[in-house]
């Protein structure tokens, strides 16, 4: 209980693999404030620019609240009668291989070890994936080709306890900030060295002491050189790779057959960086998505362990590889077996004693008896007709997955297809014949296990609103529908966590790393009250790193180093597609922008869809700076606004995979990427495609503000809220000949605007009022791109019209600029003055303005402005 009285209580955030615990206060009225938990041991009280707008996101406005049969809203029993039905149908009459589930490493372990229960131990098929297949399978796959198990070794406190720490394709500080606020608290402490290898310059290069700016996709010519530089200088450790490891030979030959050249670094820089690796004992590798996802991820995580392995620094404090995963709850997707290819509990599919085991623990009528179908081939055969009824939950296709248009015409077409979401507005979920209502963040209860193995609660601070029921039960549901009563006769999530608690004891049997059979015979209560802890939880041990003792779960016991080659990516460039595009995140917007898009604040930094270019290759296609791209694939097409910056790679462009068909026109990035895939993961190569690049000749730019929704038809939109409502950023080919009947249809009115019209300069402004003469939207129209100050004139929305026409619209005020600050709402501009006055120190100029003293998630984009533009002589 808080002073105020109301119940407070503990949960996990909901976005990144981090895991922060949160401290939640509902006012009652629907609303939550939200705040670190001090006592959560990933964030000690932190966290980032995302976890801190939280609060913004739980309205229900777009909620879907009520189950949907082919549009139209139903209850419960019509939709789970008609979902039990279809699938038993279709498993009848064509197989259990006719129908699969793709899920989401956002479901709780709760909800996952259901879903995974059903297909594979009662439909007896393994067509159940997962959107980790997009993000976390080369690591599975290189973990389980090196350990035996798919197994981190480390822990958090590593990154604080090591000299060196190199972060491979991880942008952490926008990905994994409070780690990376970790990290960087750490270096200032004890002058820990980091090295970011990354094709383009990212935030987290701010606390880089050397960044690697290698071509795309050479990460194994990097450490493959780094391994035989180990051996060359006498950097190996023999007695662990004698003692515990195999494949040295093979593995070492391979590395010394390739070639550094083909990362184009420099020689002084490599040379640099092997030295510092040679020469520090604590080195943690950190790696991500610039690793897992290319068609070679699985060796680029190898290439990784192999050098951690020829030193033996693992499994000891400051060293190790380390994979950070990405969604809340990647890691409970691994231990629940929720990939086509894995079983229950780190358990292998493809072992026959595993599948005995685990059929007579579920007393399992129809196991699976060989690896499902992998996300892209899944896909291959919804739109082929091959699956004929597919369940997505948690998860939005049409848009995060490669060949995103093939993606979304096969649902289209697929004969049934379910979707639980917690909102209609999705990509996906408008092609969904059945829509199920599932209960979100702040409202579900369960577990989540985050990047070093912590399992923590998500606890319900808010009721189910409408008919929403939480996913689990929804599985379970419709597995009692489909026969199976007593199996899936859950009532609780207890029950749940208990019985995967039990089945890891089978797998801690078999000598695997999974076991938290500690926790089960947890009481409810004990459920309840569950403090964050690090598994394993079994009789033998608790938390703790693994493989310190040397001693892998493989059959022989050892490590195996396994050979590994540069290859190239497996998308070709051509004269027609000579550009590699390369796709991920930015700071304050979650994947498809379902949760994060509902918060003004969040939308306020990188406010549209973009293509960060760098200035040669933008001058070589003709770009101008805040124009328009069109980029082209053989797979499809996307417009993005021109981001001119020396960040971006020559050669490489950089795209956000946010966007959707929700928030713009063409924004969908993942239209663009070709389904390759690694050979040994399945994971797709999300970050390198050909495309080419050319110049959207826009006849006309728009920006626009209104207090309700604003539909657009044009060739570009992105839309996103603010404050006041909406924003809107447009252009088309040809000007409108009326632009009062172009802007009633995009604001849905039929009043009579304001017109201010320049012949000369094509300048056209248009203001609507509310009866009450306060603005209720306005559109800018400009034969170049609009220059307003966005903020200012969206906070015009509500206020009395006055001088929103006026000819230096906003120039009145004075233009803060994009905001840099989501905490606080501080701009650039207010930043770069105060560098002015205060000088070019970084906590003063956030006392100063009152940026990065919340969350901190802004200070690295600080400290690039201070950089850049503080005067030289006072910066030194
Ligand atoms: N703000 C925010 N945070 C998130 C998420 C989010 O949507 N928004 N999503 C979460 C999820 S699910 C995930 S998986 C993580 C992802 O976290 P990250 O992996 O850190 O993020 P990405 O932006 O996908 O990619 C990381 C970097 O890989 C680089 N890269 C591209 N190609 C190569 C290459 O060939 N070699 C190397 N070394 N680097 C390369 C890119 O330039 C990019 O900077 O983030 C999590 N955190
Ligand atoms: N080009 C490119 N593509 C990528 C990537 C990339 O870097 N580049 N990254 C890939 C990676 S690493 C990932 S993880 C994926 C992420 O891609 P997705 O998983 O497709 O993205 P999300 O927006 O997180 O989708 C989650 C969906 O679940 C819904 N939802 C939220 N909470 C719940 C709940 O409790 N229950 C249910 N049933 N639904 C809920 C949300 O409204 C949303 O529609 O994208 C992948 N695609
Ligand atoms: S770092 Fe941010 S997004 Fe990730 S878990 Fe913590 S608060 Fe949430
Ligand atoms: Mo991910």
């Amino acid at each position: 209980m808080d002073g105020a009285g109301l119940p407070q209580v503990r949960s996990t955030c909901p976005y990144c693999g981090v895991g922060c615990g949160v401290l939640l206060r509902p006012d009652g009225a629907g609303g939550l404030g939200v705040e670190g938990d001090p006592a959560h041991p990933a964030n000690r009280g932190r966290l980032c620019s995302k976890g801190m707008a939280l609060g913004q996101t739980v309205g229900l406005e777009e909620r879907l609240l009520a189950p949907r049969v082919d549009g139209v809203e139903t209850g419960w029993d019509t939709a789970l009668d008609l979902v039990a039905t279809r699938f038993s149908e279709t498993i009848a009459k064509h197989g259990p291989d006719s129908v699969a589930f793709y899920v989401s490493g956002q479901l709780l372990t709760e909800d996952y070890y259901v879903a995974n229960k059903l297909m594979k131990g009662f439909i007896g098929s393994a067509n159940i994936d997962t959107n980790s297949r997009l993000c976390m399978a080369s690591t599975v796959a290189g973990h389980r080709r090196a350990f035996g198990t798919d197994t981190v070794p480390g822990i958090y406190d590593d990154l604080e306890e090591a000299d060196l720490v190199v972060l491979v394709g991880s942008n952490m500080a926008w990905c994994h900030p409070v780690l990376f606020r970790r990290l960087a608290a750490a270096r200032a402490e004890r002058g820990t060295k980091v090295v970011v290898v990354d094709p383009r310059r990212t935030a987290t290069c701010e606390i880089a002491d050397l960044h690697l700016k290698l071509r795309p996709g050479t990460d194994v010519a990097l450490f493959n050189g780094l391994f035989a530089h180990l051996r060359e200088v006498g950097a190996l450790d023999m007695r662990f790779l004698l003692e515990h490891t195999t494949g040295f030979d093979e593995a070492f030959r391979a590395a010394s057959a390739d070639q550094i050249d083909a990362t184009g670094l420099a020689a002084g820089d490599v040379a640099r960086f092997y030295r510092m690796f040679a020469a520090t004992e604590r080195t943690v590798t950190v790696f991500s998505q610039g690793v897992n996802q290319s068609s070679t991820g699985s060796d680029k995580v190898n290439a990784i362990l192999n050098c951690h392995l020829a030193t033996g620094r693992l499994g000891q404090p400051g060293q190790g590889p380390f994979s950070v995963t990405g969604q809340p709850n990647a890691m409970g997707g691994r231990e629940v077996g929720g990939l086509a290819n894995m079983l229950a509990a780190h358990l292998d599919l493809e072992d026959a004693g595993h599948r005995a085991a685990v059929r007579s623990f579920w007393s399992a009528p129809a196991m699976a008896e060989s690896a499902g179908l992998k996300a892209v081939e899944m896909f291959r055969a919804v739109g082929d007709g091959r699956i004929k009824a597919l369940w997505i939950a948690g998860t939005n296709p049409a848009v995060s997955m490669p060949d995103a248009d093939a993606v979304r015409d096969a649902i289209r077409g697929c004969a049934f297809t379910v979707v639980s979401d917690i909102t209609a507005r999705t990509d996906t979920a408008r092609l969904a014949d059945v829509l199920l209502p599932a209960t979100g963040w702040g409202e579900k209860d369960g577990t989540v296990t985050n990047s070093d193995r912590t399992i923590s609660r998500q606890r319900p601070a808010l009721p189910a609103p409408g008919q929403a029921r939480h996913d689990w039960a929804i599985f379970a549901e419709v597995g009692r529908r489909m026969g199976w009563a007593e199996a899936f006769d859950y009532r609780a999530p207890a029950e749940i966590f208990r019985e995967h608690a039990a089945l890891s004891k089978i797998a801690g049997g078999f000598g695997r790393d999974f076991d938290i059979s500690g926790l089960a015979d947890l009481s409810d209560a004990g459920y309840e009250a569950l403090e964050p802890v690090r598994w394993p939880v079994s009789a033998n041990r608790t938390g703790g790193r693994f493989f310190g003792d040397g001693r892998f779960f493989t059959p022989d016991g050892r490590a195996r180093l396994i050979p590994v080659r540069q290859a190239a990516p497996a998308t070709r460039r051509s004269p027609r597609y000579p550009f590699r595009l390369n796709t991920g995140r930015t700071r304050d917007q979650w994947h498809t922008m379902t949760r994060t898009g509902l918060a003004p604040r969040l939308s306020r930094h990188l406010a549209e869809p973009f293509l960060q270019i760098h200035p040669s290759d933008a001058e070589t296609v003709g770009l101008e700076p805040a124009g328009l791209a069109r980029v082209t694939s053989p797979q499809g097409s996307a417009i993005l606004r021109v981001l001119i910056s020396e960040d971006a790679a020559i050669g490489a462009p950089f795209a956000p995979m946010h966007w959707t068909g929700e928030t713009a026109s063409a924004g969908r990035v993942d239209a663009l990427v070709a389904p390759m895939t690694d050979a040994v993961s399945g994971q797709p190569e999300s970050k390198a495609s050909a495309v080419a690049v050319t110049p959207f000749e826009a006849g006309w730019y728009g920006f626009a503000v209104s207090a309700r929704k604003p539909e657009a038809d044009t060739a570009y939109w992105a839309r996103v809220r603010s404050e006041t409502g909406w924003r809107m950023e447009l252009a088309g080919e040809r000007a409108e000949a009326d632009w009062t009947a172009f802007a009633r249809d995009l604001f849905g009115t039929g009043s009579e605007p304001q017109v201010f019209s320049d012949a000369a300069s094509g300048v056209v402004r248009l203001a609507f009022t509310a009866p009450d003469g306060t603005l209720d939207a306005a559109l800018f129209v400009s034969p170049e791109p609009v220059a307003v100050a966005r903020d200012h004139v969206a906070g015009l929305i509500g206020q009395a019209a006055g001088d929103v026409l006026a000819a230096r619209a906003g120039g009145a005020g004075f233009d803060p600029g994009p905001t840099v600050c989501a905490c606080m709402g501080v701009g650039a501009n207010t930043l770069l003055a105060a560098i002015g006055t205060v000088g070019p120190d970084l906590d003063r100029i956030c006392e100063a303005t009152g940026a990065g003293l919340t969350c901190g998630s802004c200070r690295p984009e600080i400290t690039t402005l201070i950089d850049r533009f503080a005067p030289r002589e006072a910066a030194e």
